[in-house]
């Protein structure tokens, strides 16, 4: 192990999602970022984070909702358009202490939603989300969220199709493999930098690029598969396969075809391996509905010509390959597909388990997936246990709201939306992370109360009845670590807190000890006794492995520990393969399932028995295409983490007359009269927002891509009963519907719009200005 010591004692190590680094006070609030000496390739998005100390934005005290205050706890159709009363902390307190005992009292735990989903920031122990789940259970318990916006498809298919998703990412085909023995590279959706960027928890080696660049040096090829050509970056030779979006399953169903006819598929492989290929094959050669799934078939829905689908899969049969399926793919209508049937092609190369090759879930879409192991325990803030066990899936969140009592269905089982009367969030933005964000405001008209903690007056901040402000990470002591990042870093303090915010866990504590559980949240702990507690367990693994584990006080003077990792050994996927008897799988077969009777079994036509080319709601043919001729791509932003510090300065960088840059084609553009430059207004059935256009040839014709993260700034123009989002947040265009009835995931990456030259005065933007304060 060695240390990055820091030689100037102003220079504090800390850490966020997207890169560890030193900041270096420079008085007045200010900040200087210093990226980690060891980080081949710091991210951009470092620069945001001096702007989080003193930016107006910033939450100075406590706040509730006029109309709240007033009128008291009830739905309310002001909820985003009210001002707001400051008021002492301890007033703050007592409300929010008040307003649960009446929720807990009248309605009990079912009455709270607590599912507060949100990236919050990456120090361990004030992670909001980690603090609110473990204040709510101490609480009287609350209802939840399961799975996430990033994998909510892939989180539910794939343990009955290959195993627990960690096993289909984390430790599956590392960066280290790919570099040094994957011969082709088959990238649907592609492995993007910008989504390299960021790992949660911190991420302190940005190595995507090098191992890229190292597999081409060694003479790899590279496919990447996507409307957009800088999904895989430049400098790898790749061939680019510009797709009609949404159709990768056709493309791998094309591919199938090939190998299956042409005999280039691994019969052995799937005997031993596999369950269920036989009724697949009768679907894939069109036994039963006269129509095969060969490379002409998909030609026409993927909109590649089909003699490169054939040579695809013929080059694929010969060489070492690695099906990459992106985060991406999966949200999106019928999301569940494109990552059963990547695991389903790569099982009939005969390649899964092989180091290099095969299939893995995620590699190139998050930064920490294909590193390896931390060898120890990081620390965790522990979360106690619920009371109840009524959940939502994440992404059915305005479902909540609005159709409480009706039941829905979820992996195979009947669920009902208990009827919230209190939402409490903390570390998380819907009104950033949530699709049809007008469908999002009625449902958040709907309950007595929202509490929300966060830093800055996001959308949500502004839906609130009660705001509380918190720190940022830069402000408060912490644990920066992550299972898949070998650098625990002490997180040093570098700001005092901005005006009166405070940390989650003091303004949680203040709560639990109105509440009557303050004892059981804080075990009488300080903040810093917490760091100290949950360092212990990293130092007592790294002593029980023989390797020297200073004390609390010695890791913080160093600043960071490089911890061991395990050897990379292709987990249970290499395991399966060297011996599928003693090393089954964990799916209900203990094969991979390229057919699910449990699936079979819950009848759902929307996700079927094998995977299945499943037309999205918006492919060409249909009517909602002709009223909105262009596909909207809204995906991660390169310029911040989804929402995250959108006023700092790589953000603010990139908007165009300072809305968020669209791009568009430039035949598109022309037959729109749009010039590189423009704002343009983008609108469908849903809703409209304002963007700056960006004019640019790597995308394929017909497709216009909006990143996520412009915060919401409604403007009601001309009386319209949906607001206008004048900066341009993709959320207002999006579908707020789940990827099937197996997994609801989000369905957020897709959409159809329509595109004109924004003629009128424009708006200004006032989405970081309070809102009007007494
Ligand atoms: P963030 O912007 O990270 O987005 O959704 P998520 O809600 O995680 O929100 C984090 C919030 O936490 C910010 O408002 C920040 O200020 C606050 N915060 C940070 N630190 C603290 C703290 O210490 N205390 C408190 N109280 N608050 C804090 C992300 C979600 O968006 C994700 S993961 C994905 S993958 C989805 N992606 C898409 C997509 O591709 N396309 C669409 N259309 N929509 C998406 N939404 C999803």
């Amino acid at each position: 192990m060695n240390a990055f010591l820091p030689t100037d004692a102003r220079l504090l190590p800390h850490s966020a999602h997207w890169g560890a680094f030193s900041a270096r006070p420079r008085g007045d609030r200010n900040v200087e970022i210093v990226p980690h000496p060891r980080d081949p390739a710091p991210s951009p998005l470092l620069a945001n984070l001096p702007a989080a100390l003193n930016h107006p934005a910033r939450i100075a005290r406590p706040a509730v909702r006029r109309g709240w205050l007033d009128h008291g706890p009830g739905p309310d159709r002001c909820r985003g358009r009210d001002e707001y009363v400051a008021l002492p902390w301890d007033e703050a307190l007592d409300l929010v202490a008040g307003e649960l005992r009446r929720v807990y009292g009248a309605y009990g735990p079912r009455g709270v939603f607590g599912g507060s989903y949100g990236w919050s920031s990456a120090g361990r122990f004030h992670h909001a989300t980690g603090q609110i789940h473990r204040f709510l259970n101490m609480a009287g318990g609350y209802v939840r969220s399961v799975n996430s916006y990033s994998s909510g498809a892939a989180t539910v298919i794939l343990p009955h199709v290959l195993g627990p998703q960690e096993a289909a990412s984390r430790n599956n085909v590392g960066w280290d493999e790919l570099a040094s023995k994957t011969e082709l590279l088959l990238a649907f959706g592609g492995m993007a930098l910008k989504n390299n960027d960021v790992g949660g928890g911190g991420t302190s080696q940005h190595i995507a690029r090098d191992r890229l660049l190292g597999a081409r040096a060694r003479g790899a090829e590279f496919h990447v598969i996507s409307p957009l050509r800088d999904d895989l970056p430049p400098g790898l030779g790749a061939a680019w396969h510009p797709i009609r979006p949404g159709t990768d399953v056709a493309l791998m169903l094309g591919m199938a075809h090939t190998l299956v006819t042409e005999g280039l598929y691994d019969r052995v492989f799937v005997d031993r391996y596999c369950v269920g290929y036989d009724i697949f094959e009768d679907y894939l050669l069109g036994r039963g509905d006269n129509c095969p799934k060969d490379a002409a078939w998909a030609a026409a829905i993927c909109d590649l010509p089909a003699e490169t689908i054939a040579a695809l899969a013929r080059r694929a049969a010969e060489r070492r390959t690695l099906i990459t399926c992106s985060q991406s793919l999966q949200r999106a209508e019928h999301g569940e597909q494109p990552v059963w049937m990547g695991v389903v092609l790569a099982a009939l190369l005969g390649k899964i388990g092989l180091p290099g090759a095969g299939f893995a879930y995620a590699l190139g879409s998050i930064a920490n997936t294909g590193k390896p192991e931390t060898a120890v325990p990081v620390p965790t803030l522990p979360q106690g246990r619920n009371s109840i066990g009524d959940f939502i899936p994440v992404a059915r969140i305005s479902d909540l709201l609005l159709r409480p009592e009706e039941t829905f269905d979820y992996d195979g089982q009947k669920l009902t939306y208990p009827e919230i009367k209190l939402v409490y969030w903390a570390g998380g933005n819907p009104f950033h992370h949530h699709q049809d964000i007008h469908r999002l405001r009625e449902a958040f008209a709907r309950p007595d109360t929202l509490i929300v903690h966060d830093s800055a007056w996001t959308a949500t901040a502004r839906h609130a009845d009660i705001v509380l402000p918190a720190t940022v990470t830069l402000e408060r002591d912490d644990i920066g670590a992550s299972t898949n990042d070998d650098l625990l870093v002490a997180m040093h303090r570098a700001a005092e807190p901005y005006a009166e915010a405070q940390d989650d866990y003091a303004i949680f504590a203040g709560i639990a000890q109105r509440f009557g559980v303050g004892e059981s949240f804080t075990e009488g702990r300080t903040a810093w006794q917490w760091l100290e507690h949950l360092y212990e367990p990293t130092r007592r693994g790294l002593a029980e492995l023989g390797y020297s584990a200073p004390a609390f006080e010695e890791f913080w003077e160093r600043g960071e520990l490089v911890l061991p990792t395990r050897d990379w050994d292709g987990g249970i996927v290499r395991a399966f393969r060297q011996s599928p008897e003693a090393a089954p799988m964990p799916t209900p077969s203990g094969k991979i399932e390229i057919t699910s009777a449990n699936i079979a079994s819950f009848g759902y036509t929307d996700c079927p028995q094998h995977p299945t080319w499943l037309p999205p709601s918006f492919g060409p043919e249909t009517a909602v295409a002709a009223r909105y001729p262009l596909y909207l791509v809204a995906n991660q932003p390169a310029t911040r983490l989804h929402s995250q510090l959108d006023f700092g300065a790589t953000s603010l960088a990139s908007k165009v007359q300072a809305r968020e840059p669209v791009r568009i084609h430039p035949q598109d553009a022309a037959t729109r009269g749009i010039a590189d430059g423009d704002v343009v207004r983008l609108f469908n059935d849903r809703g409209a927002c304002l963007a700056g256009a960006v004019l640019s040839d790597a995308l394929r014709p017909g497709v216009a891509q909006l990143s996520t993260g412009a915060w919401f700034d409604p403007a009601w123009l001309d009386g319209a009963d949906r607001p206008l989002c004048v900066h341009g947040n993709p959320n207002v265009l999006t579908t707020d519907v789940g990827t099937s009835r197996l997994a609801q995931g989000s369905t957020g990456q897709l959409t159809r719009v329509e595109i004109e030259r924004f003629e009128g005065p424009l708006p200004p933007i006032r989405a970081f200005e309070p809102p009007g304060m007494d």
